[in-house]
C-alpha cells in the first residue's frame, strides 16, 4: 500500500532537518519502506483539504490506504508496530522504547521548544536577558539527567529504537544553542543518530526539497 506523507513546500530552516517530517522520513527509512511526499505551503496547510488530514493544520501527516494519521509520535509508533527495525520484539523492551518516545516529546521537547522559540522570537523583548538563563537551566537539567541515564551506552535501552529516533530529533533542535556541546555523551549520542544511514537518507531527501530551484511561473 502506498504511503504518502506531507512536508513543507519550503521549510523555514531551508532544509537543516528540523521540521518534523524528518522523524517520519527517518522511521520509514529505518523500516525500509518506500513513500511519497506531498509538499504543502503554509497557506494550503490551513485549507479544508489539509485540515481534513490534520485538525491543527500542520505537517507531517501520514496516509496509507484508508488510514490517515497526524502527530509524529503516533506515526512513528504505527510504523514501528507494523514493521521491524524500530521497536524490540520483547514486549517489555517494546514498552520501554515507547516510554522513551513519550519522554522525548513530553519531557524533553517542551523546555527545548520554549528555549529555542524565545531565542528566535523574543530577543528584542524586555525581560529576555533575564529569562534566558532560566530557560537554559531547565534544558540543562534534562540534558544532565539524560546523560546520566545514557552513561557509556550507544542507545537509551539496548539496541537503537523509535525511542532514540524521537529523542535524537528532539535534541537536534538544540544544536544552534551550543548546549549539546556541554554534554559530550549526549552530543555523541546525537551524532550516532545522525550517522545512521537511514537518517542520512531522510535528511538528504528533505534537503533536496528545500534546495530545489524555484518553479518557473
Ligand atoms: N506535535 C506535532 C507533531 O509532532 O507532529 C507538531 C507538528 C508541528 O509542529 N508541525 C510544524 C507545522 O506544521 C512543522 S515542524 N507548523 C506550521 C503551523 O503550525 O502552522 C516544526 C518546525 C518548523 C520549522 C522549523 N524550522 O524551520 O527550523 C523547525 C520545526
Amino acid at each position: 500500500m502506498t504511503i504518502t506523507i506531507t512536508a513543507f513546500d519550503r521549510s523555514p530552516d531551508g532544509g537543516k532537518g528540523l521540521a518534523r517530517d524528518v522523524r517520519v522520513r527517518w522511521a520509514l527509512e529505518e523500516a525500509g519502506l518506500p513513500y511519497d511526499v506531498r509538499l504543502v505551503s503554509f497557506q494550503a496547510m490551513k485549507e479544508p483539504a489539509h485540515l481534513a488530514l490534520h485538525p491543527f493544520g500542520q505537517i507531517p501527516t501520514y496516509e496509507e490506504g484508508d488510514l490517515t494519521l497526524f502527530e509524529t509520535g503516533a506515526i512513528v509508533l504505527h510504523i514501528g508496530h507494523r514493521h521491524p527495525g524500530l521497536l524490540p520484539d520483547d514486549a517489555n523492551a517494546r514498552s520501554r522504547a515507547v516510554s522513551w518516545m513519550f519522554a522525548a516529546v513530553n519531557t524533553l521537547e517542551p523546555p527545548i521548544l520554549e528555549l529555542t522559540m524565545a531565542r528566535l522570537f523574543e530577543r528584542d523583548q524586555p525581560g529576555y536577558a533575564t529569562r534566558l538563563p532560566t530557560l537554559e537551566a531547565r534544558v540543562r537539567t534534562r540534558l544532565h539527567q539524560l546523560s546520566e541515564r545514557l552513561g557509556d551506552a550507544d542507545w537509551l535501552d539496548g539496541a537503537f529504537s523509535a525511542g532514540d529516533l524521537m529523542m535524537v530529533h528532539v535534541l537536534l533542535r538544540l544544536r544552534s544553542t551550543g548546549l549539546l556541546d556541554e554534554l559530550p555523551r549526549v552530543a555523541a549520542y546525537v551524532a550516532r543518530g545522525e550517522a545512521r544511514p537511514a537518517y542520512r537518507r531522510a535528511f538528504a531527501a528533505q534537503l533536496a526539497v528545500n534546495t530545489r530551484p524555484p518553479a518557473a511561473n
